[in-house]
């Protein structure tokens, strides 16, 4: 069976489990990567993980529990291929406990990568802001008073994100997939308090684009910025 997961929550990083089985990753964000058995996966808000499961005879829970919240209870779906009983919401997949993948440690499919390519253009962009008082942004200054970002058409560009925070947050751009370090293909890609990380990026779509933090309340609060093209 595929299985084709989607984040689709505002606030949660959940923990993705599917118990008594393994599952061997093969895409995320729509892009290949070399195909990597795993316990359990982590998936931030607007990320997209494919994973290929060979079923057992049986009841199993689909669990996706939380990441980092101390109450919340987790979700819970049940895959049947035979007869049994079904767990109990609390279930607790000994997965998710095992060796559970930070999915920027995929590496890319060789069909998924950018041709190398020297970046034609930098930018910085630095992740900033607290929980008390609540304010994000990007840059120095929240989404309408930071700079956009600008690009020309037909660039390579070279972002290097920083996390300056002390919570991780899923970094998201509209209009193009960009290339981690080790070429894998994303478009949303979490990022650990104080982590930086440089991503690259051709501008093959004209236009004005958002990148922000997928956490949406964050990027309601201004975590967000332009990246614009220019002439
Ligand atoms: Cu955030």
């Amino acid at each position: 069976m595929r299985l084709r997961v989607i984040n689709a929550a505002s606030d949660t990083i959940f923990t993705l489990a599917l118990g008594g089985h393994r599952m061997t990753i093969t895409h995320t964000d729509g892009h290949a990567v070399q195909p990597t058995e795993v316990d359990a996966f982590y998936i931030g808000m607007g990320e997209r993980y494919d994973a290929v499961v060979t079923l057992a005879d049986g009841v199993f829970p689909l669990v996706a529990r939380p990441f980092g919240k101390t109450s919340g209870g987790q979700a819970m779906a049940l895959i049947r291929t035979g007869p049994g009983a079904a767990p109990t919401a609390g279930v607790n997949p000994a997965e998710l406990s095992g060796q559970v993948l930070i999915g920027s440690q995929l590496q890319p499919a060789a069909s998924a990568r950018l041709p190398d390519r020297k970046p034609d253009a930098t930018a910085r962009l630095d992740l900033q802001g607290s929980m008390k008082p609540y304010q994000w942004g990007i840059n120095g200054a929240p989404f309408g008073s930071n700079e956009p970002l600008t690009v020309k058409a037909g660039q390579r560009l070279r972002i290097t994100a920083t996390n300056m925070t002390m919570m991780t947050h899923p970094l998201h751009l509209h209009g193009h997939t960009f290339a981690l370090p080790s070429g894998l293909r994303k478009d949303t890609v979490l990022m650990a308090p104080m982590e930086s990380l440089s991503i690259d990026l051709d501008a093959d779509n004209a236009g004005d684009w958002m990148i922000h933090c997928h956490n949406i309340y964050h990027a309601e609060a201004g975590m967000m910025i332009a990246l614009n093209y220019v002439a």
